[in-house]
Formats: C-alpha cells, structure tokens, sequence
C-alpha cells in the first residue's frame, strides 16, 4: 500500500482521538501501541473488502483450514512488513517522538497452540495469502493461551497467559453470525412418510461468537481471516433463579458453557481424553460446518458442489469430527440420505496426520463420547457399520485386521481411523514420516486406497524467520543476489556461488556476531548470566519430549564436563548450550528433565575450571517471538530426536535459513535437510528409522551399550554432584524390568552423538570452513518454504488452481 508520511499520521492522529480522545502526541505508550494496531487493522479490513469483492465474482474454490491450534505469535511487525509499511510508519512515529520497536515490545504473543503444528498452521495461513488464495483458518479464541513459564529452584512453574488484555486488539467480534452447538440431550426418533426423521432434544445449547482476526501476506491483493470461536452461553442470566435470589446459581450455566473457550490444552504430541477436549472439539467443528454451509448455500442455493468449491483441511485429528458432523448437517440439516450426502463429505474433507506416537493418537470412550454428542455418536455407528461391511469384502474374515482399522472398537471411537475412512487425501508431513505412514501404522488402509495417500514436507514462513527476524542477514543476501528471494525462496540457491568467498563469510559472521551479541543480552537480562559471544551457540528449542531427547544433550554436556575436569588444559572449543522448552503441565518426566538441565548449568557455572569452557542456559518461556530472537543467533541446530519419531520437524528449517548446521538424526524432514545440503554440510549421528526398528526387534538393552564414558555420566545422575539425585531419569534409562528402559535409546545413540559433537568443535575451528557450511544451509532452504508446501497443497490435496 502507498501511504506518505503525512498520510501515517493523519490515520494515526484520527483514529487515537476517536478512540482514546487525544492525539497521538498526548497518548500514552499503551494508547500509542492500540491506535497503531487498530490503524493497522483498518488498512487490512479495506484490503480485505476488496479481495473477497473478487473472489465472490470468481467462484473460485476455497480453502477452510481446521485447526485446534494456531500459534500465530506478534502480528503487528508481520502485517507492517507484508504491506510494505514498516518504514513509513516508523518515520511517522518517529517524528512523534514513538520508537515503533518499543510499541512492537508491547505486543503479546497469541499464543493459542503447544507447538510444531499450531505454528504450522500459521504459517500455512502466512501462505496462503501469500499465494493470493482464499483460505479461511478456524479455531478457538482461547482465553488464555498456552501458559507462561517460569523455573523456580529448577522446577517449570504454570502461569496464566491472559493474552487478550493487549492482544484483542487484531479481533473484530461477529456476535450476529453466531451458531449454537447442542451437547448431551436425548434422540428421538419417528417415522414419517417412509423416511427416519431423528430429533436431538433436551441438549445443553451453547453460543459459539465468531471472532475475526486478519491474515496479512507479503506482497498481495489477499488479505484472510482466522475465525476464533468462542463459547457463551445462550441465555445471559436464568431470571427465574435470579429472582428467587439464588444469583450464583443464576449465573452458573453462564460460566459452564464459558469454560469452554477458557483455556488451550497444553499437551503436545500427547492427548488427555477430557470431556472439555471433546466439547472444545466439537464447538469448533459444529460452528465452522455450519457458517461454511450457510456462507455456501446463500451463494450457490445448493450445497451438491461442495467438493468443487470448497476444500476443508482437518489439521491432525483434533478436528476428527468434521467427517460425522458435515455427514448429520447434510442429512439433519439439509436434508440429504446418507449415500449423497456421504459422498459430499468424503469428497471435500483432508487430513494430515502430524505424529506417529501412539499417545497422541486420540481415542475417546464410547461412553463419554455418546454421553456428549449423542447425535454424532450414532451416525459414527453408521460409518463404522458400512465401513465393516466393505471391509469384511476386502479383507473376508480377518476380524483383527478389520477391528484394527475401524473407528469403533474395544469401546472406543478412533479419531484417526474416521479420518482415513472419509478423507479422500492423506498425507505425512515429510518423505520419511509419509513412509512410516503407509508402510506401517496406516498400511492396511494403503493396501485398499493407495492413492490417498501422498507427502507434504512441512514448510515455513521464511519471510518472518528470515527477513524480519533477521534483517541483518536478509539485506546482505539482497546484496549479493538481489531480492528475488523474498518472492521465490528457492532463489536462495544463487548464494551457492559465494562459496568461499572471503569476503561474504566475514559477512556472515559478523552478522552472526551481532545476533549472538543481541542474544547474549536477552541472556544476561533474563537468566543474570553472562555467555561469551565468541563461543559456539549450540541450539536446542523445541517442546520438552523424551522422544526429541534433550536428555542426550545434557548427558554429553556432563561428558564434555568430565573430560575439562580431567584435564583443564583440553583442546575444547568454548560453548554455549543453550536450551529452551515447555514441558506439557501433567508430564513429570519432562519436567525433571528441565530441572536436570538445571542442575547441570549450575554445576558447570559453579566450576571456575569449567565455566569459560561450556555454558549452560535455559532460557524460559519458549514462544514465537522468543524463537525470532533466538534463531538468528544459533550456529549448532539440535534435531536429535530418535529416528523415526519426530514427524517432520520446523524449527530445524528456521534454524537452517538462519545459517545454523544441523546436528542431528536421520528424522523427519533432517533426511530431505541432509539431501539438499550433502553430507559434507551437516553432522549426521545415531541409528536411521530402520537401523532403530531392528534393534528392538532383536531386543534392545541399553547395559550393552555403556561405555566407561557413559557410566560416569550416568553415575553422576544419581551420586549427589548435581546437588539432587536424578533417581527417575536414571532408573528410566537403566532399568529393564519390563523391556521398557530407555524407549527411545538416548543410550544406544550416544557414544555416536558424543564423536558427533568432538567433530562440531573441531571443525568450528575452521571458522571459514564453518561459515561456508552454513553459507550452503541457507542457500538450500529455499525447498523448506511454506509457500511451497501450501501450492503442493493446493495442487495435490485440495485441488485448487494457483
Ligand atoms: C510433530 O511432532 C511436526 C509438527 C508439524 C508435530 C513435528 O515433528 O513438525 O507436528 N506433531 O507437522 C504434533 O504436534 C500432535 O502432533
């Protein structure tokens, strides 16, 4: 957009004193930060106008991305930058004595997701508009979002992330297009004229608001939204409780039905089965079906096209139940029979499937299930029932083969097995967890309907991780290669021939430099501790999971630790380890993991012979604007997950554009990392997918795999040096009671992370040879963009023309 500065202020000037009655000279720092967003939004809103104006006239098909989380993090830097603003409303604030980066520093994170893919799917959102496609993103305005963290003596604390105080700014409320959500009750059912007519009465209604918030993209007529939904209740006060004077009770169905939107389920790769989950599940799905089919019908007067015009994503199986819900609005609704109306639906719903670990694979009770959503119940009774029969054709008399792949069974519902039956595109999020996919957990599905299934290696949203987060080293690359880059990620490549060069690498680590010095200082402000910028910035950021093994990472710390301590004078290149992680609330492992890592940047701190050598921080807090500060400033990427479990992986490719060097395991999408930058420019350790699966296969037990070195460090969990002793963390590598010690062979991996890293010290010595390996990183993360995976969306899955 082409605003002049004067322009800039007049918007601003206007809209302060019609909000807060002053101008912008006289308003507070508060008042400042709301006007500049509210102006911010109004440019969005007028864009928007004008982009869904077009694409009424189009018909063009759309796409509604389902999902339980977006972890949409600031939005202000982001929108000023993709309008091409920034500049123009910095001088113009400026001039009224406002520095834009202290009212960006006011800015909350809208933290409404745990991890990878809640930030995944805003980053798809980032794309899409980037794309200039319509995609409408739909989810739950939580209240709070994910929780703040603090380490207390070690320990990961929960506070209360009450966002919206500064964050509700970007939401316009649509309180007429509201939908009520019926839960529990009773059915009826009568025939009438041949035909079964169900009625869902005695239910608990409740008020599903929309909330809006604007998706802005780099360098495009499209402006998106993300429709937040929010629970209330229908009926504001019960008067007749009321006026008994019983006010509590007379607000209590108010503050029922309110629970719902409280608060994000703070669990990653991991679910709980509560009767809120479900209801949360259920309010998203039912609202977002129903405004999509009103939206559809008041266009086209029927909803027989769907599948041509609309394409609804069902972002893990969090929003499972899209596939019964679309299947009783067609039927209850609208009146369809069930074969018409069961081809709509297998014909407009996809699914990703975002993890292979059996305890985030959500599964309710039947009991709970019915009791909350009997309607929904039954016609997932039908689908089951005509699923079985098509099986028992396919697979005649193999009851646990079709017992394992139905959505009902042993008195559960299975979210994922009602995905793979009413979706007619499934995919993986990198080539190796796709694989995992159709040749193990989802193989019997595959062997039936091959074509279903399809990969789309994750991407990102490069021009946040790279250009904004790192201005700095964005502008050396226009330098050298001109700003096609920032349209065409993959032009990255033309940075290949600076190889070598000195004059770039001196470049590159003298931006390097200033990041990690701007890191340091958000170290030493928010942990009191000083680190050395000229050590090597090893980086592991990610939720805390044993599967991603963070607690290999500490183990070979205490092993560089010993090796100092045994000999002070030892060639170790210095260090700074630093860690940052939630740890999902209810998850005791995680957390004494957290307070071991503790322990361990305590001991090494409090060793004068140790402590110039390696550090050890922990920086709290883990989120989207943390990371953006974080990354820029990292030179080691740890992705050392055991091979085969982390689905794909993101931070791994923002850490990569960044120019750190991964140190990391054949998993996830570190297999396609590896293939673009060639093994000479990444350090690859430990056991593959495969090489892990034999193992256990042959038995696995982790004593074979302890070498002296080890031992020591094991022996250190539990002697005292840590100042508390490690008992659980020690026994659940050891002890092999059940065949359940180590399950993700932190041991069997180690002695090759341990080489691994000697390697990272020794070749960081080299620091040009070093710089040109991350040269080749950031030339090769162009593939990594979300604007590629979203057209590969588009084209494969959704069927949209770009
Ligand atoms: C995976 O663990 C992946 C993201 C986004 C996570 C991670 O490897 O990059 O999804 N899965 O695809 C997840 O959160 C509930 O599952």
């Amino acid at each position: 957009m082409n605003y002049k500065k004067d322009e800039v202020t007049n918007l601003l000037n206007t809209k302060c004193m019609n909000v807060f009655g002053c101008s912008i000279d006289d308003a507070t720092e508060k008042q400042a930060y709301k006007t500049l967003c509210y102006v911010v939004k109004d440019l969005l809103a007028e864009k928007r106008s004008k982009f869904a104006k077009q694409y009424k006239e189009k018909e063009g098909k759309q796409v509604y991305y389902m999902s339980m989380e977006f972890l949409v993090g600031t939005s202000l830097r982001n929108n000023l930058y993709n309008l091409g603003m920034e500049s123009v409303f910095k001088s113009a604030l400026k001039q009224k004595k406002i520095d834009i980066n202290s009212l960006y520093a006011m800015e909350p994170d809208a933290g409404l997701g745990n991890g990878g893919l809640g930030r995944l799917a805003s980053c798809y959102m980032d794309a899409m508009t980037s794309l200039g496609m319509m995609g409408t993103g739909f989810s739950i305005r939580y209240e709070f979002g994910i929780f703040k963290q603090k380490i207390v003596d070690g320990w990961q604390m929960e506070f209360p992330d009450n966002w919206l105080e500064m964050g509700d700014v970007w939401l316009n409320r649509r309180e007429d297009e509201s939908f009520i959500i019926k839960f529990g009750g009773t059915l009826k059912e009568e025939w009438t004229d041949g035909k079964l007519k169900v009625t869902h009465e005695n239910y608990q209604p409740v008020m599903a608001v929309p909330y809006d918030m604007y998706i802005s993209g780099y360098d495009t007529d499209a402006v998106n939204k993300l429709v937040l939904w929010s629970a209330k209740s229908p009926n504001n006060l019960d008067m007749t409780a009321f006026s008994r004077g019983e006010y509590v009770r007379s607000l209590e169905e108010n503050t029922m039905a309110e629970v719902i939107s409280k608060i994000l389920y703070p669990a990653d790769d991991h679910i709980e089965g509560k009767r809120l989950r479900i209801k949360q599940q259920y309010l998203l799905v039912s609202a977002s079906l129903q405004s999509i089919l009103l939206k559809h019908i008041k266009k086209y007067k029927t909803l027989d096209n769907l599948p041509d015009k609309v394409a609804i994503h069902i972002n893990d199986t969090h929003p499972a139940l899209c596939v019964p819900e679309l299947t009783r609005i067609l039927i209850d609704e609208y009146g369809y029979d069930w074969d018409k109306a069961w081809d709509i639906v297998t014909r407009t719903l996809t699914y990703t499937n975002h993890t292979v670990m059996s305890e985030a694979l959500e599964r309710w009770p039947e009991s709970l299930f019915s009791a909350e959503l009997p309607r929904i119940y039954q016609i997932v009774l039908e689908i089951n029932r005509r699923l079985v029969q098509k099986l028992n054709e396919v697979y005649p008399g193999d009851i646990a083969k079709i017992e394992y792949m139905s959505p009902v069974a042993h008195g559960e519902v299975r979210m994922a097995n009602l995905c793979l039956a009413a979706c007619h595109k499934v995919n993986g999020v990198s080539k190796l967890h796709s694989d995992i996919l159709i040749n193990s957990i989802f193989k019997d599905y595959y062997n039936i309907e091959p074509d279903k299934f399809t990969n789309v290696t994750n991407g990102i949203a490069y021009r946040r991780w790279l250009c904004q987060s790192n201005p700095e080293l964005a502008s050396l690359i226009k330098n050298l290669i001109g700003d096609k880059f920032v349209h065409d990620a993959t032009a990255l490549e033309g940075l290949l021939k600076y190889k070598g060069d000195k004059n770039v690498l001196e470049s590159l680590q003298k931006i390097k430099l200033v990041k990690k010095q701007a890191l340091a200082k958000y170290i030493s402000h928010a942990n009191g501790i000083n680190v050395d910028p000229s050590s090597i910035f090893d980086v592991q950021i990610k939720r805390l999971h044993e599967y991603k093994r963070q607690l290999l990472n500490v183990l070979q710390i205490l092993h560089m630790y010993n090796v100092i301590k045994d000999n002070p004078n030892a060639d170790i290149t210095p260090r700074t380890f630093v860690f940052a992680a939630k740890a999902s609330a209810g998850y005791m492992m995680a957390k004494q993991i957290i307070r071991l890592i503790s322990a361990v940047a305590d001991l090494v701190d409090s060793d004068a012979a140790v402590r110039d050598k390696i550090k050890v921080v922990f920086i709290e807090d883990y989120k989207v604007s943390l990371a953006e500060i974080i990354i820029p400033a990292a030179e080691i990427s740890e992705q050392i997950s055991i091979a085969g479990k982390e689905a794909s992986g993101t931070g791994n490719m923002k850490l990569m554009i960044n120019g750190a060097v991964t140190l990391g395991t054949l998993d996830g999408a570190n297999v396609e990392i590896c293939e673009q930058v060639g093994k000479d420019n990444i350090f690859l350790f430990g056991m593959t997918a495969p090489e892990v699966e034999e193992l256990w296969r042959k038995g696995y037990n982790p004593n074979f795999f302890v070498t002296p070195e080890l031992k020591r460090v094991l022996d250190m969990l539990t002697s005292g040096i840590l100042g508390t002793r490690f008992e659980d963390i020690s026994k659940s590598l050891l002890t092999n009671s059940f065949g359940t010690a180590d399950a993700y062979m932190t041991i069997a991996d180690f002695e090759s992370y341990r080489q691994a890293q000697e390697r990272v010290g020794k070749e960081y010595l080299n620091r040009d040879k070093f710089t040109d390996m991350s040269l080749v990183n950031i030339a090769k993360a162009g593939i990594f963009s979300a604007d590629r995976a979203v057209k590969e969306y588009a084209d494969n899955i959704w069927n949209i023309k770009l």
